[in-house]
C-alpha cells in the first residue's frame, strides 16, 4: 500500500511550521492541507477534540488515525523515519534534548500570553518571557552552529523555533524589544543559524504577512468576549 502523509494546519502558526520543519528536515513527502483558524470547526472537533488545535498528522499504511500535538507528531516522525535523526541517539545526550526541548514547549507560552494580553498580565509574560531568554542563553545554546552541541537543526532548535521570526514579530506587534543581540549574543547568533539554514529559510512565512496577520489577530482576540 502507497505511504501517505497528509499535515493539517493553520497559517502562520509555529506549532504547524515546527512540523513542516520536521518532514522537510527529513525529506518526507506529505500533503499540506490548510485549515481555517477555528477550535470550532468540524475537522478539529473530530480530530483533535481532547485540545481542539492545530497541527493534526494523519500517515498511512495503517492505521491513518489521527496523531495530534506538535511535538508528539515531531517524535513519531523521527522514530518512524530514523535517517537524518532529530533526537541524538546517545541515551545521556536524547534525555538532555528532551529536557530542553519540554522546557521550550512549557515555558514559551509566556510568549503567546504576551500577545494575547494587555497590562498587568502582559507585563508579568514579558517579564516571564526575559526569564526564559535569560535560562536559553545560558543553557542549550552553544558554540556549536545549533542547540545541545547539534551540527544540523534537530528537535531541540524545533522546539525553540517560536523565538527566530515569531518573537520577533510578536516584539513588533505589541511594541516591547526583548532580543537584543548585546544581552543576548549567543541567542543571537543561533537565531541567525536557524533562519539561514536553507530548509528552514525556504519554508518560513513571509515576515510581513506574518506581521500583518498577527497584528489583526491580536485585535480581533482583544476584542472578542472571554
Ligand atoms: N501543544 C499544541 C499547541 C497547538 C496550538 O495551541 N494550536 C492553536 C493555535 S496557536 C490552535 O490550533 N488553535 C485552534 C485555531 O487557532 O484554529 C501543539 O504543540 O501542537
Amino acid at each position: 500500500m502507497e505511504e501517505v502523509v497528509k499535515l493539517h494546519g493553520i497559517s502562520y502558526n509555529l506549532f504547524t511550521y515546527r512540523v513542516i520543519w520536521g518532514l522537510k528536515l527529513k525529506g518526507i513527502p506529505f500533503e499540506y492541507i490548510e485549515e481555517e483558524h477555528s477550535d470550532k470547526s468540524p475537522f478539529i472537533l473530530q480530530h483533535n477534540p481532547v485540545f481542539k488545535s492545530f497541527p493534526v498528522l494523519f500517515h498511512r499504511p495503517p492505521p491513518a488515525k489521527p496523531i495530534c500535538d506538535s511535538m508528539v507528531i515531531l517524535e513519531y516522525i523521527d522514530q518512524t523515519w530514523p535517517h537524518n535523526p532529530l533526537l541524538p541517539t546517545h541515551p545521556y545526550r536524547r534525555a538532555v534534548a528532551r529536557f530542553w526541548a519540554k522546557f521550550a514547549h512549557d515555558r514559551g507560552q509566556c510568549i503567546g500570553r504576551m500577545y494575547y494580553s494587555t497590562g498587568e498580565e502582559q507585563e508579568k509574560a514579558i517579564e516571564e518571557t526575559l526569564e526564559m531568554l535569560r535560562i536559553v542563553e545560558e543553557g542549550p545554546v552553544g558554540e556549536e552552529r545549533f542547540m545541545c552541541g547539534g551540527e544540523t537543526v534537530g528537535m531541540v532548535d524545533l522546539a525553540f523555533a517560536v523565538i527566530p521570526q515569531w518573537l520577533e514579530v510578536i516584539e513588533d506587534v505589541v511594541g516591547v524589544k526583548l532580543l537584543d543581540p548585546n544581552s543576548f549574543p549567543r541567542l543571537h547568533k543561533w537565531i541567525q543559524n536557524f533562519k539561514q539554514h536553507p530548509l528552514i529559510k525556504q519554508h518560513l512565512p513571509d515576515r510581513n504577512a506574518m506581521f500583518h496577520f498577527l497584528k489583526a489577530h491580536r485585535e480581533m482576540l482583544l476584542a472578542s468576549p472571554t
